[in-house]
């Protein structure tokens, strides 16, 4: 088995940036057990991705990711295009022989993501989905507790992941924007992260869902371009076809609700994903803007002058840290991409398969199903 992987990824945008990032810097902070080469960066637009590979590290550019992945010196393919691609790519890629690493959502659809699923599951390769909150070391930190039960039985879950970039009438219609290519609007892509921390983090899966979505501005100015990851709007108008914003109940394999919020029109709200799980002898609370810091709450502490505890997750043996500062020095948002990065070259280095898998990112696109089906039938309890 060579020791060293040939990364190819596919797509260059704000994943990409974030991808990039973590493919450059995690064989430089962790002691990886294989050489890390960033091999080609592939997009459509030649002038565009050879840009990207000249800035972000990559060796070569190039337009054609069948002609990439059919290369035999071409070890992983990273996939960070927009959802609508994912199933061809993967099931490309997985049947070339190639380990995969893709973004999420992991498709637009439950069909999608089950065609996907079986070819992981026939394949030799190793496939990952890129949930990467799982990978900040407060939340890997927040799982290992109450996997230990340190807060007892879940009672109650609560989880929202608001934004606020959509507020202003004039953002315009990108990709996101659109079912064809996004499969959903904030229930898709920052709803789908806040599913899957709650099953990650409680050990449960969803498996009743009652809920309502919501698209708030139903038009914006059709994109004439994008600006770095910006986009810019122009004359015309069109259609938004995605939610704007969901709201939902879940009831969890161990019998507690769950109540989600997925928006991007939480105006003040800039990336702001919390959860706080309430059980029978304490709690975990987390929230992404402050995201080196869990609080934990203990029942059986001290009684009158108990509160949560603010742990600063900075530790040598907390999560991740052994590769990073000294504690308090913090980390970010793109240091869960390095980890992301970490365990899957382990994975391989190992023969063993990293979470999440492409199936637990189909149970994911299931629970989001439900929601929507729940949503046209006037938010009754759909299973999942
Ligand atoms: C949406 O704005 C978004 O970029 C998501 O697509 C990412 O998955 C999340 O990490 C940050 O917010």
């Amino acid at each position: 088995m060579t020791d060293t992987l040939r990364v190819a990824m596919i797509g260059y945008g704000f994943m990409g940036a974030a991808h990039s990032q973590a493919w450059r810097t995690a064989p430089r902070v962790f002691d990886l057990p294989k050489k890390i080469e960033m091999s080609v960066i592939v997009g459509r637009s030649a002038d565009a991705v050879a840009e990207a590979a000249d800035k972000w590290g990559w060796r070569e550019a190039a337009t054609d990711w069948r002609e990439v992945i059919a290369r035999d010196d071409i070890d992983v393919v990273d996939i960070v295009t927009p959802g609508h691609s994912h199933d061809e790519i993967a099931i490309a890629a997985l049947a070339a022989g190639k380990h995969v690493l893709c973004e999420k959502p992991l498709a637009n659809s439950v069909a999608d993501a089950d065609r996907m699923a079986a070819a992981a599951e026939s394949s030799s390769a190793i496939a990952m989905l890129g949930f990467t909150y799982r990978r900040v070391p407060a939340l890997t930190r927040a799982r290992d507790l109450i996997a230990s039960g340190r807060i007892g039985t879940v009672q109650q879950v609560r989880a929202a992941y608001r934004q606020d970039w959509l507020v202003d009438p004039k953002a315009p219609l990108s990709w996101r924007l659109k079912k064809d290519q996004a499969g959903a609007g904030a229930l898709g892509d920052i709803g789908g992260h806040a599913v899957d921390l709650v099953q990650f983090l409680t050990g449960q899966t969803l498996e009743r869902i009652s809920g309502v979505i919501e698209t708030i501005i139903a038009e914006r100015p059709v994109e004439t371009e994008r600006v770095g990851i910006a986009g810019v709007g122009g004359d015309e108008m069109g259609e938004v076809t995605v939610d704007d914003l969901a709201l939902f109940t879940g009831r969890l394999s161990g019998g507690a609700l769950a109540s989600f919020e997925a928006t991007r029109f939480a105006t003040g709200r800039k990336n702001e994903l919390t959860v706080e799980i309430s059980g029978s002898d304490g709690a975990i609370s987390f929230n992404l803007e402050d995201m080196n810091v869990l609080h934990v709450y203990d029942r059986t502490g001290p009684g009158v002058d108990q509160g949560f505890t603010r742990v600063v997750v900075t530790e040598p043996d907390h999560p991740y840290l052994e590769g990073w500062w000294p504690a308090g020095h913090m980390l970010g948002y793109e240091h869960a991409f390095s980890h992301q990065v970490k365990d899957l070259v382990d994975a391989i280095d190992q023969g063993t398969v990293p979470a999440p898998t492409f199936a637990e990112g189909t149970q994911v696109q299931r629970v989001l199903a439900a929601v929507e089906e729940s949503s046209a039938q006037d938010a009754r309890w759909v299973q999942v």
